[in-house]
């Protein structure tokens, strides 16, 4: 055999040789391969339960040989190993066990227990980093200790947290006042850990046993998943318990619950507190609460004054699976002793009313330039009473995301429907839509007239003018708006049908000087496409 395989190299080379001497009237002699020295390529990173000092990492191949390691961690939490660069294409375990961190709940030392991250075969270069955190943890154990493929463990962990455990992000502490200056995506990524240590504690496990929460909520999430409830302290057979406790697995509840405790956020010498207006903090038009307390010195005094726009943003981030948006804003109202009012205009839910998970809302505050974030839980608005619509341009497009031109999506919300006069049991409402154009992901303007719109990267710029909203109800006449010059227009005294759960049918059309906007970004048939229906119930 040896003789044939080296008869067959010899040949090849050979042939190769022809080739080359016929190619090439310079070239005399063959060129010789060298043979390769597989050279190792230094990958980089993080343990991140926060930051765990002194762990040792190892990688390790799927069946379990190590590849690289062991080496600590530095008291940051940071590694870095040396790996062959022969072994980057074979998937690829980072396992880290032991170690000390200060657990962001309870800000005791504690001991780690074991993490990990799944890397598949091909993905890692020279300079890339690895950064194990509990969302890499449970991923990695639906893959090794439960026979999942690494898109089903994604798709699992997706269903219950909304988001894709991403190892290339960088997580800080963000109960470290060394964090404030760290970026959005850093602050989220530590956020997403700090849950884990708030939903340990709530359910009255230590920090240490936090590493085995870990395990049984992979050993949870193995079996086939309810939309619903994805995480419901169950498996196959039965109820989950945590390591050697008698503590169940936590459940979805218990996760969202612990998600939207986070209202308080500290940034240097200011504390802000974030208060939805409804217990159901719905997507669609909605107004919350920030409180702004100076605690410089350590007391708490309100911070009055902040020009809205200037002093005080407020930037809400949609964070999916496969991208990033903005979404629409309304105004901010003072309203005294540090309180301010704020509309934003949620474009979508974190879930859908069936449970499907959408993605993470990362609302970004910033007070003079310093920032702090909320991940409000937005549950979707009842379909009975539509909160968002949309009509789309038709000369009027953007370039999208993928490079496309597609017509330009204008979103038309319910802003405010009540009794006219304030009721008295008459039948007629007032009804207010508020308007938001896309620009790009990252722009939803309030609608303005006259206004520039961009279109997208590299469109070109619309210019809006002659806006004229008009809405009719059930089928009757259409009534013309009134601009308020904020994005809103509104219509007064319609007359809506009060049977209990009758669905009204509030139709708006959008028309500019140089079109009418329809449903489906064609030119407008009158009855057909020439308007978008909002269905409002009256309780
Ligand atoms: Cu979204």
């Amino acid at each position: 055999m040896e003789l044939q395989n080296l008869l067959r190299f010899t040949f090849l080379c050979c042939s190769i040789a022809t080739l080359a001497a016929c190619s090439s009237a310079d070239s005399v002699t063959a060129p010789v391969t060298p043979p390769t020295t597989p050279t190792a390529v230094t990958i980089s990173g993080s343990i991140f339960a926060s930051d765990v000092g002194g762990a040792t990492v190892t990688v390790k191949k799927t069946d379990g040989t190590t590849v690289a390691g062991p080496v600590p961690t530095n008291s940051d939490g940071t590694y870095s190993i040396d790996i062959l660069d022969t072994a980057l294409t074979s998937d690829l375990v980072f396992e880290s066990t032991g170690g000390g961190f200060v657990d962001e709940e309870t800000q005791v030392n504690a001991t780690a227990g074991s993490m990990s991250a799944f890397i598949e075969g091909g993905t890692l270069a020279a300079g890339d980093s690895v950064h194990v955190t509990p969302g890499t943890t449970i991923h990695e154990n639906l893959i090794t200790d439960h026979g999942k493929t690494p898109a089903e463990a994604q798709t699992a962990f997706f269903n219950a947290f909304a988001y894709n455990p991403d190892f290339t992000m960088d997580p800080v502490d963000i109960t470290d006042p060394a964090s404030l200056t760290a970026d959005d995506a850093a602050k989220l990524a530590g956020w997403r850990a700090a849950v884990f240590s708030r939903l340990a504690d709530t359910i009255n496990v230590t920090p240490e046993q936090m590493f085995d929460m870990f395990a049984a909520i992979a050993q949870d999430l193995s079996d086939i998943p309810d939309p619903q409830m994805p995480m419901d302290g169950m498996d196959a057979s039965g109820a989950v318990l945590i390591g050697t406790t008698v503590v169940n697995s936590p459940t979805t509840t218990d996760y969202l619950g612990t998600t939207a405790s986070f209202t308080t956020a500290d940034t240097a010498n200011l504390q802000v507190t974030y208060t939805p207006l409804t217990t159901n903090n719905v997507h669609g038009k909605n107004t919350f609460k920030l409180t702004i307390m100076d605690t410089s010195g350590g007391g708490a005094t309100p911070v009055t004054g902040l020009v809205p726009g200037t002093d005080l943003k407020v930037m809400p981030m949609m964070y999916m699976a496969d991208r990033n948006h903005a979404t629409p804003m309304g105004g901010i109202t003072e309203l005294g002793n540090g309180e301010y009012e704020v509309t934003a205009y949620y474009l979508m839910p974190s879930r859908m009313m069936d449970g499907t998970a959408m993605g993470t809302w990362d609302l970004k505050v910033m007070v003079n330039m310093k920032s702090v974030h909320f991940y409000p839980n937005i549950n979707m608005a009842m379909m009975s009473n539509t909160v968002r619509v949309q009509l789309k341009g038709v000369a009027d497009t953007i370039i999208d995301m993928n490079g496309l031109e597609v017509a330009r999506p204008y979103n038309l919300f319910r802003d405010n429907l009540a009794p006219t006069g304030g009721g008295g049991g008459g039948s007629t409402y007032d009804f207010d839509v508020f308007i938001a154009p896309m620009e790009t992901m990252m722009s939803f303007p309030a609608l303005l007239d006259p206004m520039m719109l961009m279109s997208g990267m590299g469109g070109t710029p619309y210019n809006v003018s002659g806006v004229v909203v008009e809405a009719s109800v059930n089928g009757g006449s259409y009534a013309t708006g009134t601009d308020n010059g904020d994005g809103t227009w509104s219509f007064s005294a319609l007359n809506l049908n009060t049977t209990p759960g009758f669905s009204n049918k509030i139709r708006v059309k959008l028309t500019d000087s140089n079109e009418v906007k329809t449903t489906d970004g064609l030119t407008a048939q009158a009855g057909v496409n020439d308007s978008a229906t909002f269905s409002v119930a009256l309780p």
